[in-house]
């Protein structure tokens, strides 16, 4: 049953922010769309910097003003290399793109995209479940594939895991633990980040941003919130890191690849009570719920940090070290030529010291 609904199914994680295209012309949406089909693509094969050039080339499209009709509109327009533009000539000529259509119907991207939807399983472990034979849910578990606690967890709550997490989920879910984190620790701030942040009403997870005004409070606070939760069964599942940075240990090298910081966090399922939708029968959803705790001098590196969008971030990230030689993490930012650290307590003054506008929230939808 789970093989029938999955299998062929687009799914709508995956293909980018949809939502946001939907306000587009039909014809850009879809070029969108189809670049983002071949980064998601060429992801699945490991060609990180291919995915990367599709998206970058989505991401132009999605910023590009009012409706695009031939492709000599686009003039030279940076970030669009040679296939990224055939594509689009495709898409705008014929509606489809031939590559992208045999790359939709392909048994190796469907099965990989299924797979990588799991909690827990990345392109990795995916490209070996293909190879091994494995192509659907069911035979990971009939055939005994051997699972991490995180990805049996994914694979119970594939379904709930894989529906739009609504708005105002999302702010009840922030409440709860709201309520959590005053028991256990009175004065201690709760932020909603991520792309709910940034406007979106849907998002796959939720984002949120633990801090106390007095530094040093929010030590062992995570912990003692985590099993509050738990105590009051809200928790499905739930893994937890500790905090592995030291100032002293001076920036991460530039163009470090990974947005992976190292606050203590906790990435966890919530068990949501809800009256409507996909759970409604059983009275609940699984939800997704990344708990991040950052010291209060670094919480506006955090919150930019975790702001996103993920291009948004590489991009000033990029812009951070190319122009202005400064590295800029969830954590610090650190002026190479001067060889300090620039403080700051909020994300406006980030953007000073970057020599940039500040850019709200939702701008950064790039
Ligand atoms: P996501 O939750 O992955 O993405 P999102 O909230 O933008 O969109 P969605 O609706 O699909 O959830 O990540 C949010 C931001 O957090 C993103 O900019 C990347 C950042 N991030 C880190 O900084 N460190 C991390 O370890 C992770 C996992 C994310
Ligand atoms: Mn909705
Ligand atoms: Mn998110
Ligand atoms: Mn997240």
């Amino acid at each position: 049953e789970i093989e029938s609904r999955h299998r062929l199914r687009g799914g709508w994680g995956g293909g980018g922010d949809r939502e946001w295209g939907r306000g587009l012309p039909y014809d850009s949406a879809l070029s969108q769309e189809a670049l983002e089909t071949l980064a998601e693509e060429a992801g699945f094969s490991g060609s990180e910097g291919r995915s990367l050039a599709f998206t970058r080339a989505a991401s132009v499209l999605k910023a590009l003003p009012g409706r695009l009709s031939t492709l000599e509109e686009l003039g030279p327009l940076p970030g669009i290399g040679e296939h990224s533009r055939r594509v689009i000539q495709d898409v705008l000529e014929d509606g489809v793109c031939a590559e992208v259509e045999r790359v939709k119907l392909s048994e190796r991207y469907q099965t990989m995209k299924l797979f990588t939807k799991i909690f827990g399983v990345g392109v990795r472990t995916a490209s070996r479940w293909y190879q091994e034979g494995l192509r659907t849910l069911v035979d990971l578990q009939e055939r005994g594939t051997k699972l991490t606690r995180q990805q049996q967890a994914g694979l119970r709550h594939y379904d709930d895991l894989n529906t739009p997490v609504e708005r105002g989920e999302a702010e009840s879910i922030s409440r709860a633990v709201q309520g959590a984190v005053q028991r256990c620790l009175p004065g201690t701030s709760v932020t909603l980040a991520g792309g709910f942040r940034r406007g979106k009403p849907h998002g796959h997870d939720v984002d949120l941003l633990l801090t106390h005004p007095e530094a040093g409070r929010e030590a062992g606070l995570l912990s003692r919130v985590v099993s509050w939760l738990d105590s009051q069964d809200l928790i499905l599942y739930q893994h937890s890191q500790e905090n592995s940075y030291a100032l002293q240990e001076g920036p991460e090298p530039p163009g470090g690849r990974d947005v992976m910081d190292r606050f203590e966090r906790c990435f966890s399922i919530f068990r949501l009570e809800v009256q409507g939708g996909p759970g409604a029968a059983r009275g609940w959803k699984a939800v997704r719920v990344d708990l991040v705790v950052a010291p209060i001098s670094q919480f506006p590196f955090a919150l930019l940090g975790w702001t996103g969008s993920r291009h948004f971030e590489r991009e000033l990230r990029r812009f951070a070290s190319h122009e202005r030689k400064m590295v800029l993490n969830s954590h610090a930012l650190y002026d190479s030529r001067r060889n300090l650290f620039l403080p700051a307590v909020s994300e406006e003054e980030i953007f000073q010291h970057l020599g940039l506008e500040y850019v709200p929230p939702a701008q950064r939808n790039t």
